[in-house]
């Protein structure tokens, strides 16, 4: 049996990586980079036709398991090499592991594009091409969804529970993170948004995350 991620901790394989850090696996790490056409040879597209990283390979007794898409690589090393022991990462109940699919689903869905602009637009791309319009529009959309996370981390907190699906930092959180922390270039966002900016600060305090960012 052996485990091997594609991908750079400065890329949505980030994912997939902190998922196996915070779990202890034992793994492959293939630095495989993205902006200079390493995921676009024929090899590359053998293992992910889309020529996106991160790919995971999962080499089991009963054969090769191949994941592509962050969140399924995320949420598969929770779920099959995760102890569902009420402890680690991994679910440990059939609510967690709702809870961990849902708001994997949601931030893919409602947040990661926007996400992505305000990133792209205030911060990641060279001044002289950044259009702020673009970065404001995302910021006035994503004011919709991160109410409804501000709202669930504050029901969370009433109930004592600090983090997304429970009482500690799961894979749920792990994932919404992984795509929140594009935003925290926008004061406007996490000013509005305190408890949501407090639980981010956490989740990217995580050892695990700043041991796989300090590698490069
Ligand atoms: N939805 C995919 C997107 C993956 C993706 O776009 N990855 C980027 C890096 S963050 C990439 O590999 N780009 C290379 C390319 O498209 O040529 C996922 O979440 O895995």
């Amino acid at each position: 049996m052996s485990l091997t991620i594609h991908g750079i901790p400065a890329s949505r394989a980030v994912r997939a990586l902190w998922a196996a850090v915070e779990l202890d696996l034992d793994f492959t790490h293939v630095p495989t980079p993205y902006l200079d056409g390493s995921t676009r040879t024929p090899e590359f597209l053998e293992l992910n036709p889309n020529g996106h990283i991160p790919v995971l390979i999962d080499r089991r007794p009963e054969g090769e398991v191949v994941v592509w898409e962050s969140m399924a690589c995320a949420l598969y090393l929770a779920r099959v090499h995760g102890r569902p022991d009420g402890r680690s990462i991994a679910p440990a109940s059939a609510r967690e592991e709702a809870e961990a699919l849902r708001w994997s689903f949601w931030v893919v869905n409602e947040v990661e594009r926007d996400a992505l602009t305000v990133l792209a637009h205030l911060h990641a791309m060279p001044e002289e091409r950044r259009k702020p319009e673009l970065a404001l529009a995302s910021e006035r959309r994503l004011a919709v969804p991160l109410r409804v996370l501000e709202a669930h981390l504050k029901r969370q907190q009433a109930a004592g529970q600090a983090w997304l699906a429970a009482g500690r930092f799961t894979i749920a959180d792990l994932c919404v993170a992984s795509v929140l922390n594009w935003v925290r270039v926008s004061r406007p966002l996490l000013g509005a948004h305190p408890v949501m900016h407090e639980w981010l600060r956490r989740c990217m305090e995580r050892p695990a995350y700043l041991r796989l960012r300090e590698a490069g």
